[in-house]
């Protein structure tokens, strides 16, 4: 089944006012991710992995001895991962569900320390890549991070949440700052409502 770009789940402009902007958003899902839908579908035409779903995909083109990954794979896992993003964020007021705040404090000490971790490891990423909470196949959460386009998926993790540290993701709005930028994130763009439904 071909690749499709999502809709934001929000107007282009609904984060400006937290911290990621609406150029931000045309550059960033009008132009990356689509760039990642197009080019899939134009890859996987005509091979074994038309017809498959996105998560076959990225499993199956995942060659965990390559650190350059294939353009099959490229795509489909940054389609993936961005569909992600922009389900993880929202405008508003943001609370995190009680069973999230608990199973967080479980698992990290609190929930200060699981920020810190995770801005820790989106920003000690060197080049490209992904900061990641997953929860692994034990059920155990844990902090990640991956280069590139690489998603937990190919390690068979379920991704709770995901930031996106490539460059275009924060240079409009934070220029080289990183660290201010996943602080932000992690402080003002999270709907930790969508986080704790996918556990
Ligand atoms: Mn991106």
């Amino acid at each position: 089944m071909a690749f499709t770009l999502p809709d934001l789940p929000y107007a282009h402009d609904a984060l400006a006012s937290l911290g990621m902007s609406k150029e931000t958003m045309e550059y960033h899902h009008d132009i990356h991710h689509k760039a990642y839908v197009d080019n899939g579908n134009k890859l996987i035409a005509g091979t074994e992995w038309e017809g498959k779903s996105v998560e076959e995909i990225v499993v199956g083109t995942y060659n965990k001895t390559a650190v350059a990954q294939n353009g099959i794979f490229n795509n489909a896992s940054q389609h993936w991962n961005h569909a992600l993003f922009w389900e993880i964020m929202g405008p508003g007021e943001k609370k995190m569900p009680s069973e999230l705040e608990k199973a967080l404090t479980e698992a990290f000490g609190s929930v200060a320390k699981f920020k810190e971790d995770f801005a820790a490891a989106g920003a000690g990423q060197f080049g490209s890549g992904w900061a990641w909470l997953v929860k692994d196949a034990d059920g155990a959460l844990k902090v990640t991070k991956t280069e590139n386009g690489v998603n937990p998926l190919c390690f068979g993790q379920t991704a709770l949440l995901g930031c996106d540290v490539w460059e275009h993701s924060y240079y409009i709005d934070f220029r080289n700052k990183r660290p201010a930028y996943l602080t932000n994130f992690l402080d003002k763009l999270v709907n930790w409502e969508a986080v704790a439904a996918r556990m």
